[in-house]
């Protein structure tokens, strides 16, 4: 499953509250593949390796809960992401029907 998403880091690792500074709604194109979700800056191209960035910024879904955001209210179609480590991730989909293809396909990882 691949396609736009964009991520609103809500908490941290270990489950505390992202500072100020660092919630802030950016775009990536997403790849999810195996166990990993891929938040890479540009559209996926299978001769260009991952960038440093990319690495640091992929998700392990492994044990991670998706879910429709129902607390949050300032956007349509934003997904929740509960990992295995504890971050808390936002996932905006470019439509309802976009965000269950990503809640169904993470969850049956
Ligand atoms: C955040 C940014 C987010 C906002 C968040 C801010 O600032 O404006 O868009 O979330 O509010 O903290 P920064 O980029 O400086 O981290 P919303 O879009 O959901 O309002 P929050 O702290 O209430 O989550």
């Amino acid at each position: 499953k691949t396609g736009f998403l964009a991520r609103k880091i809500h908490a941290d690792m270990d489950g505390k509250k992202t500072p100020w500074g660092k919630r802030g709604w950016k775009t990536f194109y997403a790849v999810l593949k195996g166990t990993v979700l891929y938040l890479q800056k540009d559209e996926y191209k299978p001769e260009k390796a991952l960038s440093e960035e990319d690495l640091k910024n992929a998700v392990s879904v492994h044990h991670a809960l998706a879910s429709k955001a129902t607390d949050y209210e300032k956007k349509p179609n934003v997904l929740k992401l509960k990992t295995a480590d504890w971050s808390v991730l936002l996932f905006q989909a470019q439509s309802q029907e976009e965000m269950q293809t990503w809640i169904n396909k993470i969850n049956c990882v």
